[in-house]
């Protein structure tokens, strides 16, 4: 890799002496959240990986340079920023070539943090198969990713506008460890339980981290996907959920959305028709991945 990366001043010096780092995509500020709740939320996701040790590495494309690390003012740039580019694996050289500004995803921020040399990723909910992908091919870039590149990716699981039996099946034949913390079943983004067995479930940060070294001696290839269900407090469950989300994929189908608009219009109607509550769940389930991902990279930081 030859990309030039910029960092902030504490990332810059985390990465120097070894200090646990924490990636965070940008897509979820750009594309996820409204303003201002935005700004806010990556502010405090930030605050709570420091809080737990570690240094946090918010990562996206400024004026078509490559940030592994935002300086405040920065961060609070992007989330204000009109036209910025959605990037996944395939948009990041267009954005950096023509001196865009863009937000990383799953794929994109897994991508730029394996270059930096960053190990741990906290987001919200990953892309995966979306429902009906037998007959439209929508699954998104992220599950191409988690089998190709070896970042450790923390989250509420898939989110649940997708068809998650799909999405695990594809994890699946990729070959990417699946591991829901402190659960039985895999969580369902805004619910605890999807329902769905999950493939492993390990209770300690302690254990996770020893995965992780173990699959990266044996092979240099692919992430982990930890899948931490929100706490009960601020879950809606899926019995409440559900037709939420049919509602939503319904408009957007009625409205022609395609590609990588998907996303981003189902979380901003869900957004409307929950009065709110959606996103305040989105909030809570981000900031305890975020702390979950701080113990994984001060684990990985003590066994190196
Ligand atoms: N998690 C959230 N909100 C988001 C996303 C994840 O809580 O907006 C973003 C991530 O960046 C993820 C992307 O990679 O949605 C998936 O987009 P697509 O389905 O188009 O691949
Ligand atoms: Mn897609």
């Amino acid at each position: 890799m030859t990309m030039k990366i910029y960092h902030s001043k504490e990332v810059e010096e985390a990465l120097k002496t070894g200090a646990p780092v924490v990636a965070l995509e940008s897509t979820i500020i750009t594309h996820g959240m409204p303003y201002p709740q935005n700004v806010e939320t990556a502010r405090e996701v930030e605050a709570i990986i420091r809080e737990n040790g570690a240094i946090p590495a918010t990562i996206a494309v400024l004026e078509g340079k490559l940030h592994v690390g935002l300086e405040d003012a920065e961060l609070v740039e992007l989330a204000q920023a009109k036209d910025v580019m959605k990037c996944s694996r395939a948009d990041l050289s267009i954005a950096i070539a023509m001196g865009r500004n863009g937000s990383t995803t799953v794929a994109a921020t897994m991508m730029a943090a394996y270059a930096a040399g960053v190990k741990i990723f906290a987001t919200g909910g990953i892309g995966g198969v979306h429902r009906g992908a037998e007959t439209t091919f929508d699954i998104s870039a992220d599950l191409e990713e988690l089998a190709r590149t070896p970042v450790c990716v923390v989250s509420a699981g898939a989110k649940a506008l997708l068809d998650i039996p799909k999405t695990l099946e594809v994890l699946e034949t990729r070959g990417v460890p699946v591991i829901t913390y402190q659960a039985d079943t895999v969580p369902a983004f805004w619910s605890r339980d999807s329902g769905l067995k999950a493939p492993y479930r390990l209770d300690s940060p302690e254990d996770i981290a020893k995965v992780l070294k173990a699959r990266e001696e044996f092979s240099s290839q692919g992430g982990s996907l930890i899948t931490n269900p929100v706490p009960a407090g601020d879950e809606i469950p899926v019995s409440e959920m559900s037709e939420f989300i049919t509602a939503s994929i319904e408009e957007a189908n009625k409205q022609g959305i395609t590609a990588k608009d998907v996303t981003p219009f189902v979380l901003g109607h869900l957004f409307e028709i929950t009065k709110g509550r959606s996103l305040k769940t989105n909030i809570a389930l981000v900031k305890n991945n975020a702390k979950l991902a701080a113990q994984l990279a001060v684990q990985l930081a003590k066994q190196n």
